[in-house]
Order: C-alpha cells, then structure tokens, then sequence
C-alpha cells in the first residue's frame, strides 16, 4: 500500500503534458469539487428571433440592416444559433456537457422593447423565465448578463450612452429583470466588456452603434456606464439583496501585459498599460474614482491638444460613493496576454486617441499562445482588488475553420486553465466559463469566426449542433477536473 502511494506521488508528480509554450508544464493538481465549470454566450449572438414576440430592434439590428458591408461576410443575427426556439435542445446539451453554470445575457429589447419601463413585454419574460427553470431543473446555475451590447434603437436615438440618462433607463430595465428572475439567480452581471462597448461603439466606431469619436466618445460613454452599472447595483442591494442574496458586478475584459524587460521604464509602462484597461473600471467600482495616471496623463495630453477642460470626465464627490464597492466578486474575460514597452511621449495630434493617452508600446512577441499572463493577471487583481472573488467569465480561441478536429482550441484552453490553476491556493478564483458553448454571430467577423465547442450549420434550417473534439475534451475535464491524464488532489 505504501510502495503503491510511493509510486504515486513520485509517478503522477512526474507525468508532464507540454504546453504549446515550450518550457510551460501544465499543471496537474486537480479542480476543487466545487469549483464552477461553465460556458458562454450572448442574446444577440445565438438567440436569433430578433423580431418575435414583441421584441424590439437594438442597436445590432439597426446596425447589420443598415450597414451590412461592415460585416465580413455581410451576414447579422436575425437567425443566428436560432436558440430562442431551442430552449431544450440547448439545455440538454449543456446538460450532457456537465456545466456547473450557463451564462447568457437578457435582450433589453426583448423585456422592454422600446427600452423604457411600462412598456414591459410579458412574452420575453416568459422567454428568460423558461430557460432559467430549465436550467435550474437540470442543476445548471445561471449566471445572467443583462447588458451584452444590444441597447434598444429607441434609446440610441436618444444618445445611447452618451446621455445622462442612461443611469435612469438601466436602472429601471434592471428592476424589471430583478424582479422578474431575481429569486433564481446567484450571480448578476450588469455589462459585459464595458471597453469594448465604448472603444468600438463610440471611439473608434468600428461597431454599433458605430460612433466616431476617439480620444473623447470612449471616455464619456465609460462614465455613464459606471454611474449606470452603480445605480444598477443600488437599486439591487436596497431592493432585493435581504431577498435573494445575489451578487452583482460588471465584466471586465482584459489581456495581462507583463513588461518586457526588467528596466523600471518598462515596469512602470506595463503597470500603466493595466491601469488604463482594466482599472480604468475596476478602480471606480471598487474605490469611487479613475487610476491617478489616467487623470494626470489625459489632463496633460487635452490642455497640450487646446481642450478647457480634461477630455476624461470627473466624478463628484457624490457620484464616487455611488460607485464605491459596487462589484460583490471580480468578472474577468481574458483572452491573450502581451508584453509592454516603454515609448517616448506620443506627439500632440488631433484626433486624439486612447492609445496615446496610454503611451505603452505592446507586443506579443514570444507570446506563444497569450496563455502565459493568466495567472499572473489574477495575482495583479487580488493585490490591487483586496483579494477579491474571482470568476473568469470568458476565455476561449477563435478559429476560422469548419473543422470537427478542433487541437488547438484545446491546447489554449488547457494552457490558460493550467496558468489558473497555478495561482489558486493564492487568489480566489470560484469558476471558469469558455467562450463559447456553440459557433455564432461574432460581431463584425459574423459566421467567419468560430468559438464553439460545438458546431452549428448555418446553412441548414435546423442549425444541427455536433460536438467537436474540444466540446469532448471539455466534457470529460469537467467529469474528471483534471487537465493532465492523472492528478495530484
Ligand atoms: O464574442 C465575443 C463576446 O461577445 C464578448 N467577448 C469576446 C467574445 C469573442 O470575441
């Protein structure tokens, strides 16, 4: 029995499974019992239906209707994964897969159609409130988003998130689904990837609502999100927190930069690259204010391009303990990691841009697979954040194949999975979602992109759904919990 534990020890210890970065060898310790394995997706991106049931246009279908060049393959989401009629076929298949949790977000438009209260659409109630008994009859806990890019139309033409107003439409629209889902639901996110919302949305313009305003629109657009995703959260904790205990954050989107040398330039250059993507939100939510280096670095740059005031708008007093302590844990989606440099001052040109407000030459220059920052991304969100729970709400590789034979999905996974499990005797990491549980719409690449662990025919009526071999591999690491052949407990 002895020798038999011996052999164990020395032999499990020693099994090795390479990582596709040479030197990296993927860790062997096995997933708590209670850590959450989930996976992913979007309203927008997999319900399809866009126009049933009452349900109002959002700013994605204004935006694929009316500008479907800016789609690669000038394809939208009117019919997408068609899961909105495939409530059971999706909840079976989560099932078989053994998630510990689905998360999806709410379509805005679906419950409140025109985006304002008074107006609420019974049938998209009873649309959410199907699928989240399904989920809960079949152990599956849901973790709902109820902002994933699609502002109603109706609201866009009012400013979007641009208006003041934002904070008062949010917070009604979630009142609505707190009180229509709340008793079922343990984990609340308000937005999802507020960078990209903003950056693209009203920055760079490269998605809907496609406003082009960089250096400027990204920053205001952030700040009604915050003041939003803080009123959100109160009507949350003084209405409905003593009934049912959820938590409510918002989901960062973040890849790590590490610095690429050891020179303090480069240190403190991949510091500032951080702060200006992931504490840009994290900070106003967990301390009332943006990073000291935003303020000082974009009041500096808009007085030398001749703006009166700071292009980053200020919070008062008030508005900062709005937002303090607003995220009950830490939601991160992260995909890659790179490594940042040290460059000289940008020169003062117009139009501004966030990139020179940053001042941070990036690479991913021996980056291998951008698995390597993971770990170390949470270690910077514990010291940073008061060791904060944690779960990782998205990760998962893009591919641009049909192919069933899906290797190198796995591979990153694993590796980002393994650079998770090397930190979690540290940080507090409570579950892991892959992105994404089935093929659809992804943005402005629409079908070309592929993150699913299962396939979907977009070309056939019934959008057939068929296991790939990392949809295998997942199923059999959630049984398991395991990331090597044998592991260590
Ligand atoms: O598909 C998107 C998702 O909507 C938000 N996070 C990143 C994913 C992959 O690009």
């Amino acid at each position: 029995m002895y020798l038999l534990l011996l052999f164990k020890i020395i032999f499990v210890n020693a099994i090795t499974v390479k990582s596709m970065s040479d030197d990296y060898v993927i860790n062997n310790k096995r997933f708590p019992v209670d850590f959450m394995f989930g996976v992913a997706t979007s309203a927008y991106q997999i319900e399809g239906a866009w126009d049933e049931d009452g349900k109002g246009v959002s700013i994605w279908d204004h935006f694929t209707h009316t500008n479907s060049s800016v789609i690669k393959d000038k394809s939208n989401g009117d019919i997408s994964c068609d899961s909105y009629h495939k409530i059971k076929d999706d909840v079976a298949l989560l099932k078989n897969l053994g998630v510990n949790h689905y998360r999806f977000s709410i379509a805005w438009t679906r419950i409140i159609p025109n985006g304002f209260r008074g107006d609420v659409n019974q049938k998209g109630i009873e649309y959410y409130k199907t699928l989240i008994k399904e989920l809960k009859d079949n152990n599956i806990e849901p973790l709902v988003t109820l902002y994933h890019w699609d502002l109603p139309q109706f609201l866009q033409d009012l400013g979007g998130f641009f208006s003041d107003s934002l904070s008062v439409w949010f917070a009604e629209y979630a009142r609505v689904c707190f009180e229509a889902f709340g008793e079922d639901i343990k984990y609340w996110v308000t937005f999802n990837e507020p960078k990209s919302i903003c950056n693209n949305g009203y920055g760079n313009g490269r998605s809907a609502p496609g406003i082009y305003n960089p250096g400027i629109g990204e920053y205001i657009c952030i700040h009604n999100l915050i003041k939003a995703h803080a009123a959100a959260y109160h009507v949350y904790d003084k209405e409905f927190r003593d009934k049912y205990h959820g938590k409510v954050t918002l989901v960062h989107s973040v890849s790590y930069c590490q610095a690429k040398t050891n020179s303090s330039e480069d240190i403190e250059a991949a510091e500032r690259n951080i702060l200006f993507n992931l504490g840009w939100l994290a900070d106003p939510i967990h301390f009332g204010d943006y990073p000291e280096v935003m303020k000082n670095r974009i009041a500096m740059r808009s007085k030398a391009e001749g703006f009166i005031k700071s292009r980053l708008p200020e919070f008062t007093e008030e508005e900062k303990a709005l937002n303090r302590h607003t995220s009950d844990y830490f939601a991160i989606n992260s995909y890659n990691s790179y490594f940042g440099y040290a460059i000289d001052e940008p020169p003062i040109v117009l139009p501004p841009s966030i990139d020179n407000d940053t001042a941070v030459g990036v690479t991913f220059e021996k980056a291998g697979d951008g698995s390597f920052g993971m770990g170390k991304l949470l270690l910077w969100i514990k010291d940073r954040y008061d060791n904060p729970d944690m779960i990782i709400t998205e990760n998962g590789l893009m591919t641009e194949t049909e192919t069933l034979e899906d290797d190198d999905r796995i591979s990153v996974v694993r590796n980002c999975l393994s650079r998770f499990r090397d930190v979690m005797d540290e940080v507090k990491l409570l579950g892991y979602t892959l992105w994404s549980v089935m093929d659809n719409f992804e943005w402005t690449r629409g079908y070309t992109a592929k993150y699913g662990i299962y396939h979907v025919d977009f070309n056939d009526p019934n959008r057939t759904r068929t296991e790939k071999k990392s949809g295998a591999w997942y199923k059999e690491l959630i049984k398991t919990r395991c990331l090597t052949d044998e592991c260590v407990e």
